[in-house]
Order: C-alpha cells, then sequence, then structure tokens
C-alpha cells in the first residue's frame, strides 16, 4: 500500500490530498494557510457519494418520445445508457437545433463556479465548444455582482479597479481609523473565492485591525456579519434600507459644513444636483437622519453622530455584495462612492469605499502584477445574450423585449439549454417560476459529477468528474501561489472530463481539431504554463519550466502589490489618469442614466422603496423578513452532502435562524422544523434560535438541494430548505435587470404534520433498459 501526497486546489483554498490505493485518505490544508477553510471536510464524504452520477443518463420520457416542451422534467426516471449512445443523441439533437433554428437557438450561458482549475474550467469549455459550432445565446454578468458590473462603471469606470485593486488589507490595517461596514465583513464568505486562495488571511487582518484600536460600526440585521473580536457597534437595521441611513449621513455632512467641497468640485460630476435631492429642495423631503429613522430603525442621533466622525477620522466605507443583491440593489454602491466622496478620501491610504471586503477572500488581497493562463474560448458569432438573471424570462417569454442598460434586448426563442458546471436551482430565484421555464425547451443537457437538482430536470445528464479526478493548474488573481493540481483519485465509476465529452461531440460534429488543437490534457497544461512564462519574463519574472513546478507542486510568486491604494493615480492628478467614466471623473450625477428614464434607476443615488420589505404593505401578510444570503457550510450548494454541511442541518433540513421572541410568538422553539411560506413558495427549515439576528428577520442560507415534496408540481414545498422557492424573480432594476434574491418577504409557523423523506440526497430513480 502506498500512501501519497497530491498538491490540489479548491475555489476554499489550497490542500494536498492523501491518497492511498486509489482511495482519498486525508486532507492536509496547505502549509502556508493561516486558516484553511473548514468547508474542506465536505470533500472526503463527497467524493465517492450515492449521489454521483454513475453513467450517462437520458430521462425516459425523452428517449420515448424525442425532443420537446416538458413539464414531466424533474419527476421522470432516468435511462442508463453507453457514452457511444450518448454521444449520437446528442450530436443528432445539436444538428437538429442548429439546422433547423440557427445557432442562437441554442442557451450556453450556464451560469455557475464550476470547480477550481484554470484549464477543466467548465463554463470556458462549453463557451469553446459551441463557439466551435458557430455560436450561442449568452449571458453577462454574474449572480454575485450582477447590479454592481453595471452600475459602478457608470459611476468610476470599471468594477475590476473596484474589486480586483481594492486597497490592499495591509494598507487598511496601517491606516484605517474607523470601518463603516453596511453588511458587515462576514468571516465565513471569506473562506471562499473564485479559484481559491492559498492564504485565508481577512480573519488576521481584521484582529490587527481591532489590535490597533481602529473602531468599527456595523449595519445589518445579522450582528455575526462582524466577527465579536472587532467590538462593532451594531445597528440592526430594517434590511434593504442602506441607502437610507447613507442618505441621512451625507445630509448632516451637508448641513454641517463637513464635506469635502474641494474634493467634490475636482474630482467628481454633478454633486450640486444630489445635493438638492439630499435637502429636499426639489420633492420637500429632507434625507435628514430624523426622516431615515422611522424607515430604518436607526436613532436620527446615532446617525448625525456617526456622520460627524467619518468627517474627523481616516474611514473606510465598505459594502458587501449582498446589498446589491436587492431590488434596486444598484443604488447602494453609487451611494457608498457618492458618501465617500463627500469624505474627500479616495485615494487616500485607509479611506475612501470598499465594496466585498468580506464577501470572498480576493478583494483586498494584494494582486499580481500580472495575470494567469487561462483556456482561450474563442468568439461567439451570435450577438443575443440576456444578463444571467433572466434566465427563466429568456425561456417563458420568447420575442419579448425588455430594458438593459440603455437597449432595449428581445428574448430568442431557446430550443436547447447546454448546462455544465452550474445549478440554477441553487442560484436562480422563485423556483415554481423556474421549473415552468425549464418545461419550456426541447432539450436540456447537463454535465454533472452529482445529481444536483439541474441534473434531476435535464434530459441527457453526462457524468462530470471532480477536479481530484483529473490534472490542471489552479490560481486566482489576486493570490501569489500556483498549484499544480495534480489528478489525486481515478474517475468516479463512467464519469469523464467536460473537456474529453466535448472533444467527442465535437469530433462528430466536424469540428475536432478546432476544439482541441490536437492536445491533450497535460498538453494544454504545459501549453497554457508556456504562454504565461512569456507574460512573466515580459515582466521581468523568471518562473521554472513547466516540469519544475509540476513535480514541485506549488509555485509561490513574490510578485504581489501589498501597497496598493485603490484611485491613487485618479487621485494624484484626475487629467493624467481619468477614470473611464464619459467625464473622466466620479460620476455623482450620471447624464447617461438619466438620458435612460429609467423609474427604477434615476440619474443619481435615490432611495427607492422596495417591494419585499418590511415597510411595504405586503409585510402585513408576510411579516418576516428573510435574508437568503451564502451559507457557512458550504461554497453555494456544492457538496451539500457532505459531513460539515450535513452537520449543521437540523432534522436533516437547512436552519433556519430568527429572533427568540419572533419564535416564542409563533409557538416555536429551537430545534423544531418550521414551515416558511409565501405566495411564491414554501419549504420545511430547522429553527435555530439567536439573538444574533435582529427582530422580524429570519435568515435561510442558499445551497440546500432543492427536494420538492411532489416532484411534477412546480411549486410544490420543498422539503429540505431551499429559501429560493421563496424569493422574487425580479431584475434588480431596469439598468442591470441584475439576482435580487438577497430578500423576501415570509411567514413562518410550527410544521406539525410527518417529516417527508429528504430523497434528493439519494439518485433519482433510475430504470434500466437492456442494450442502451
Ligand atoms: P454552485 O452550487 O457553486 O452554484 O450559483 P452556482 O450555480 O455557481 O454550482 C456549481 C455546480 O457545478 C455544482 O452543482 C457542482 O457540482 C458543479 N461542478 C463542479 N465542478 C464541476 C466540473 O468540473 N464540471 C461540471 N460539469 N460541473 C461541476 C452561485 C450563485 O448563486 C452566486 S455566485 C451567488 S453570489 C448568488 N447568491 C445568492 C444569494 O445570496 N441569495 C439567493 N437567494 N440566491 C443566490 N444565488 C446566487
Amino acid at each position: 500500500m502506498t500512501r501519497e501526497r497530491r498538491p490540489h486546489s479548491s475555489h476554499w483554498g489550497a490542500f494536498e490530498a492523501e491518497v492511498e490505493d486509489g482511495a482519498l485518505v486525508g486532507l492536509c490544508p496547505y502549509a502556508q494557510d493561516p486558516a484553511p477553510a473548514v468547508l474542506l471536510q465536505n470533500i472526503p464524504d463527497a467524493v465517492r457519494h450515492r449521489t454521483r452520477v454513475a453513467r450517462p443518463m437520458v430521462r425516459a420520457g425523452w428517449l420515448d418520445q424525442g425532443p420537446g416542451p416538458s413539464a414531466r422534467r424533474g419527476a421522470e426516471p432516468f435511462v442508463p445508457v453507453s457514452w457511444d449512445t450518448a454521444i449520437e443523441l446528442l450530436v443528432a439533437e445539436l444538428r437538429r437545433v442548429r439546422d433547423a433554428h440557427g445557432p442562437q437557438a441554442v442557451y450556453g450561458g450556464s451560469y455557475g463556479w464550476a470547480s477550481a482549475g484554470r484549464f477543466h474550467r467548465a463554463q470556458g469549455q462549453l463557451a469553446r465548444f459551441l463557439n466551435c459550432l458557430g455560436g450561442y445565446t449568452r449571458s453577462v454578468h454574474t449572480y454575485s455582482t450582477g447590479a454592481s458590473e453595471v452600475i459602478v462603471p457608470h459611476v468610476v469606470g470599471s468594477l475590476s479597479g473596484v474589486l480586483s485593486r481594492a486597497t490592499a488589507w495591509p494598507v487598511i490595517a496601517r491606516h484605517t481609523e474607523l470601518l463603516v461596514c453596511f453588511g458587515g465583513m462576514p468571516l465565513k464568505n471569506t473562506a471562499v473565492s473564485f479559484g481559491g486562495v492559498s492564504r485565508h488571511r481577512v480573519r488576521d487582518h481584521l484582529r490587527a485591525l481591532a489590535e490597533r484600536g481602529a473602531e468599527f460600526v456595523l449595519f445589518s440585521p445579522l450582528r455575526d456579519d462582524l466577527p465579536d473580536f472587532v467590538a462593532a457597534r451594531w445597528h440592526p437595521l430594517v434590511p434593504g434600507t442602506d441607502v437610507a441611513v447613507m442618505l441621512a449621513l451625507a445630509h448632516t455632512l451637508i448641513t454641517e459644513g463637513l464635506h469635502d467641497r474641494a474634493f467634490l468640485a475636482r474630482y467628481c460630476v454633478g454633486f450640486d444636483r444630489f445635493e438638492r435631492y439630499v435637502l429636499g429642495l426639489d420633492d420637500g423631503c429632507p434625507k435628514s437622519p430624523e426622516w431615515a429613522a422611522p424607515l430604518t430603525e436607526v436613532p436620527a442621533d446615532a446617525i448625525r453622530h456617526l456622520a460627524r466622525r467619518m468627517a474627523e477620522r481616516r474611514t473606510l466605507i465598505t459594502v458587501t455584495w449582498s446589498l446589491q443583491r436587492a431590488e434596486h440593489g444598484e443604488q447602494v454602491p453609487w451611494m457608498a462612492i457618492t458618501l465617500a466622496a463627500m469624505l474627500g478620501q479616495i485615494g487616500l491610504p485607509g479611506g475612501g469605499f470598499g465594496h466585498g471586503y468580506g464577501s470572498t477572500a480576493g478583494v483586498g488581497a494584494a494582486p499580481l502584477r500580472f495575470g494567469f493562463p487561462a483556456l482561450p474560448t474563442g468568439t461567439n458569432p451570435v450577438q443575443a445574450f440576456i444578463p444571467v438573471a433572466r434566465i427563466a424570462d429568456l425561456l417563458l417569454c420568447p420575442g419579448e423585449s425588455f430594458d438593459y442598460d440603455g437597449q432595449r434586448l428581445t428574448y430568442p426563442d431557446i430550443r436547447l439549454v447546454y448546462w455544465c458546471g452550474g445549478n440554477p436551482f441553487h442560484h436562480h430565484q422563485h423556483l415554481g417560476r423556474l421549473r415552468r421555464a425549464l418545461a419550456r425547451p426541447d432539450t436540456i443537457v447537463v454535465h454533472e459529477p452529482f445529481w444536483t437538482p439541474m441534473a434531476r430536470h435535464a434530459d441527457i445528464v453526462l457524468p462530470a468528474t471532480i477536479s481530484l479526478e483529473r490534472n490542471d493548474i489552479g490560481a486566482t488573481d489576486n493570490d501569489p501561489c500556483l498549484v499544480a493540481m495534480r489528478q489525486a483519485l481515478p474517475p468516479y465509476a463512467q464519469a469523464r472530463n467536460d473537456h474529453d465529452i466535448l472533444a467527442d461531440l465535437a469530433a462528430a460534429l466536424g469540428v475536432g481539431a478546432a476544439f482541441t488543437e490536437g492536445r491533450s490534457e497535460m498538453e494544454w497544461l504545459r501549453h497554457l504554463y508556456a504562454s504565461w512564462r512569456v507574460t512573466a519574463a515580459a515582466h521581468g519574472v523568471a518562473v521554472p519550466s513547466f516540469e519544475t513546478f509540476w513535480e514541485a507542486g506549488f509555485l509561490e510568486l513574490a510578485h504581489t502589490e501589498d501597497d496598493l491604494i485603490a484611485f491613487q493615480a485618479f487621485r494624484a492628478d484626475p487629467d493624467a489618469a481619468p477614470l473611464h467614466t464619459p467625464s473622466g471623473r466620479i460620476e455623482i450625477y450620471s447624464a447617461t442614466i438619466a438620458a435612460f428614464e429609467y423609474p427604477s434607476c434615476p440619474g443619481h443615488p435615490t432611495w427607492l422603496e422596495p417591494t419585499e420589505w418590511l415597510g411595504a404593505p405586503r409585510a402585513r401578510q408576510f411579516p418576516l423578513q428573510l435574508i437568503a444570503n451564502n451559507p457557512r457550510t458550504r461554497l453555494h450548494s456544492q457538496l451539500d452532502v457532505g459531513a460539515y454541511s450535513q452537520a449543521s442541518k437540523v432534522q436533516g433540513r437547512e436552519p433556519l435562524r430568527m429572533h427568540p421572541a419572533d419564535a416564542a410568538s409563533r409557538g416555536l422553539a429551537d430545534g423544531d422544523v418550521a414551515r416558511v411560506f409565501n405566495d411564491r413558495g414554501s419549504c420545511l427549515a430547522g429553527v435555530v434560535l439567536s439573538d444574533a439576528v435582529r427582530r422580524g428577520v429570519v435568515q435561510l442560507s442558499t445551497g440546500a438541494w432543492y427536494a420538492p415534496a411532489d416532484p411534477a408540481g412546480p411549486d410544490a414545498m420543498c422539503v429540505h430548505g431551499n429559501p429560493n422557492v421563496l424569493t422574487r424573480d425580479q431584475g434588480t432594476s431596469q439598468l442591470a435587470q441584475g439576482c435580487s434574491g438577497q430578500h423576501a418577504l415570509v411567514e413562518v409557523e410550527r410544521w406539525s404534520g410527518p417529516l417527508p423523506p429528504i430523497t434528493v440526497l439519494d439518485p433519482p430513480p433510475i430504470e434500466c433498459r437492456d442494450g442502451r
């Protein structure tokens, strides 16, 4: 028996897999990581879990009746077929759709995080394959930062300038005196970043700041959105009212003459119009602390006092990504930037604003001076696209038009949906509506390692390997380590790499050479590494040969920008380093956006009442505000079957945190199972009492695999606790059309019926037929 360690990486960090005779026997976090993610504990049980997809499968109805719309998706058994049959069926269907309806009838937007690794990234592989075939309808933006991806470039020229080039943590740790954190900086999120980090450092940075005596102010309905050790002043505001608090802070700055007029004049445009709005000169409604207090439940005196302190100290205003994942989410980063501009500290060490410190490990991690290799995806000649969170509208409303960032777009008629590396039953809202939408196309194809709800709603399911079953290169731009992700395990059952599946399809469709360029997996890795080595050399950095890197496992690079100060060059000379906005300045008022005339996104930051908040008329019927945030025990829905995720469940259901007083008034006790419901759907969840949750709020994280009590009923109760049965499928605004899934109004009641089994932790019904 030989025990061996294989270097590897995941979205939640670098590690070494301990393998013995082809089996995973242990995991060792990367030795340099000061705070390895506990999420690693989900891996061992999951790798050979019974929910792995063992063979290619075809939905019985699709196999018998052929392609066509079907409300039976998710409710029918699957028939195992050989790889040859699966490829043959899929080649014929791809040909039929392309010839009869054109390439734009294929939706390949295929959103999702898939796995770490630069080459095997599932969406990149799929995009390359579909581009070889003539293109596809794509998606733009992400579920993470959909609103910000559109609004922030209008205001400061680019979002990557804010996220990838945020002021580095060491600068904040040295200089910031006051951190005003809207949404906090939840440590649970800093376990994760797209591509994975080799060192989880946010906890230590926050500790250093607290030890230096920096002051923290937290605006959030959840107290633990900042760790206890920073001793933050907690303002448990009404969810969704952050913009109202910020406007009232702005009002105090203006009325007390504390705003930096020189900065606003030199570096910004449009402050005069915004000032009229804040003072209520046109609408007769000054956005004063007294105006904000009843909306936000933050006392007027506290707002006024904070505004004065912000003007006195080196202040960093931070907003989490979750705050823009809500109706009118665009207003939050826009208003935060405006407030920071009023303080005049943008471009100074430790001052200004940040967006996503605490949303991922990557923000504030010092970037490398040059990027990493990635698989080229080719060119997509099809023009049609959707903002990613409009997937259900796309399928339900072909031919209808909609607003997006100053354009009027039309939904194409989609016949085939191809998904690799994502789980819309995790990431999308109003799952009953999504199920109706997924009944519309002729064919749904999914590559998945696991029987996720999306795989269960497909017609053709192709078993994909997990990253431990293949070779890859792990890296992310804000991290100094390149990881040789060496295959540690043989593929599970008949699982294959996405690349190999697509290479077979490409060959059968006559584009094999274009797709593979004649390279094997290892040849691709060598090729990508070689091209990156050239880039590194151009930056004066010598990196070892591929063989040396591959053998060593971890390649440490010292070339990071630990001293990065966001917007420093712009501050030094806004004429020499203008922003990529129409004015070259920070656009507090955007003439471009104003010209769109969108009621849901006017020309400057504005308080707009959301539909789903405690002040809405709906709250009389559904009086609790659900926070459907990202989970603590897994990444999204990934490895929900893993030990760490499963250990957090209550009677097998996803935990629902609520204030003891809200529970008591409903006759609920810790450990009970409750039904969470509104007029869109319902789910079962396990009650966890906590005074870290403000009254009137319940928190149910995303990621429990959707498990309908009745697989044939689109609106069936989810017995496992997926909050997206309750959330609203509505874009953030006409501007960005981003995901607004963070909030929903709900009611909660005791579940006293028999507990339904959670069938989603087993494979779906499988019907073996001979000769396939
Ligand atoms: P994951 O669970 O990561 O969720 O949504 P996303 O779809 O990314 O799904 C990834 C899937 O890829 C998993 O099923 C995994 O098994 C599969 N997979 C992993 N590796 C591979 C591979 O190599 N090949 C193939 N073929 N498959 C693979 C995340 C999205 O959800 C995001 S980013 C955010 S921030 C949103 N957050 C919220 C929220 O805050 N609130 C609500 N209500 N909803 C949200 N949805 C969003």
